[in-house]
C-alpha cells in the first residue's frame, strides 16, 4: 500500500549503519536515503492496535474508526494491516464483523486481539461493550468464522466478569498455558482451556500496584519476567508493571507511552521483529482525526539494562525499514 507518508534518510546514531551497508538498494532504500515508516503510518481511520508477529510478517488488528459515526466508537467491524518491513504496509481490509456473532447486538467492535495456536488464528473479539466473542480462521486475515456461538465471556452471566467486559488481550505462554486478560477499571485475567474456546478456571481481579489501571490491557514477556501494560484513564498514559508470574501481582514500573492527545490511549508491544521491538499506539494525527477518528503509529521500544522500559518517544519519522 502505498501510504503517502514521508520517508526519511538516513542521520545521527543511524549513519554507522550507513557505513557499514553493503549497499542501498532494495526496497527498503529510495535515493540512497533509508526509508522510514512515517507517523501515522496509515491513510484510514483505525485504533486500538493489537501487532503480532506471524509467519515472519506483522499484523496489526484494529477498531475501525473509518467507519463510524464520528460522534462514537460505534462501528461494526475489525480492520487489519500487515507488513513485512514496517514501511510497506498492506490494507488487509475488514478481516471480521459483528455479524459473525449471532448473539451480538451489533453496535460496538472495539479493541481485539489475535492470537494463532497450532496454525489457527483466533480473533478475540470485544462485542458490545458486554461480551467477549472468539472467531477462528486458518488465515490471519480470515474469513473469521464463530468459533464457539455464544460468548465467552458474557457480563452478568459469568462471575467477576466486571462492569465492562471489554479490551481482550491474550498471552499464550512458554508452556502453552493461555491467559485472557480484559476488562475496565479493574484488569482481570482467566486461564483458557488448551483450545483456547473456553475458560479454565475462575476470573480473578488482578493487583497492579499503584492501581491506576483503566483498560487497554496488554501483556509480554522479556528475559522470563512478565510486563503488563495498560492505559491510565481518559486521558491516559499507557504505564506499565512487571511481576514474575502471568497473574501477578504487578508492581508498577513506569510509564510507556505519555499522553496522545485525545481521549483514549491503546498500546500494543511487538517483542522481537528482527531483532528490534516496536510500540504500536494511535492518535489523533492524522487530518481530520480525533477522539473518535483515530489513526495508528508505531516507534521503537527499547529496554534499559536493568530491563526497564525506556518511555517511548512518539515520532512523526516512524520505524525504520526492517529489511
Ligand atoms: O475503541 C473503543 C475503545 O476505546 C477501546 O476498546 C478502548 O481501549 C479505547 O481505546
Amino acid at each position: 500500500m502505498d501510504t503517502g507518508r514521508p520517508t526519511g534518510t538516513l542521520s545521527g546514531s543511524d549513519a554507522s549503519a550507513e557505513e557499514t551497508a553493503p549497499d542501498f538498494t532494495g526496497p527498503c532504500y529510495a535515493d540512497g536515503g533509508l526509508r522510514y515508516s512515517g507517523n501515522p503510518f496509515v491513510t484510514r481511520f483505525v485504533a486500538d492496535p493489537a501487532a503480532h508477529v506471524f509467519n515472519g510478517r506483522v499484523y496489526v488488528y484494529d477498531t475501525d474508526d473509518q467507519s463510524n459515526d464520528g460522534t462514537y466508537w460505534n462501528s461494526t467491524v475489525w480492520h487489519a494491516f500487515s507488513s513485512d518491513n514496517l514501511v510497506d504496509w498492506t490494507d488487509e481490509g475488514t478481516v471480521l464483523t459483528l455479524q459473525a456473532f449471532a448473539y451480538a447486538a451489533k453496535w460496538a467492535a472495539w479493541a481485539p486481539d489475535v492470537v494463532s495456536k497450532d496454525g489457527k488464528y483466533y480473533f478475540f473479539a470485544p462485542i458490545d461493550r458486554w461480551q467477549i466473542g472468539v472467531a477462528v480462521s486458518d488465515s490471519p486475515t480470515g474469513p473469521f468464522t464463530d468459533a464457539i456461538g455464544s460468548p465467552l465471556i458474557q457480563m452478568g452471566r459469568d462471575l467477576n466478569a466486571g462492569d465492562e467486559p471489554i479490551d481482550p488481550a491474550v498471552l499464550i505462554d512458554d508452556d502453552g498455558q493461555a491467559y485472557l486478560y480484559f476488562g475496565t477499571r479493574i484488569p482481570k485475567v482467566v486461564k483458557l482451556t488448551a483450545d483456547l474456546l473456553h475458560l479454565d478456571g475462575p476470573i480473578i481481579d488482578m493487583s497492579v500496584s499503584g492501581n491506576n489501571y483503566a483498560e487497554a490491557p496488554w501483556m509480554g514477556k522479556h528475559n522470563g519476567t512478565y510486563y503488563f501494560s495498560y492505559s491510565t484513564g481518559w486521558p491516559g498514559q499507557i504505564a506499565y508493571g512487571t511481576s514474575a508470574s502471568p497473574l501477578g501481582p504487578f508492581a508498577y514500573q513506569g510509564i510507556v507511552l505519555d499522553y496522545v492527545g485525545i481521549s483514549t490511549n491503546h498500546a500494543s508491544v511487538v517483542e522481537d521483529f528482527k531483532g528490534r521491538s516496536y510500540l504500536f499506539y494511535h492518535n489523533g494525527k492524522l487530518p481530520g482525526g480525533g477522539d473518535y477518528r483515530r489513526s495508528i503509529n508505531v516507534d521503537e521500544l527499547h529496554y534499559d539494562a536493568n530491563g526497564a522500559i525506556t518511555q517511548v518517544v512518539q515520532t512523526t519519522q516512524g520505524v525504520a525499514c526492517v529489511p
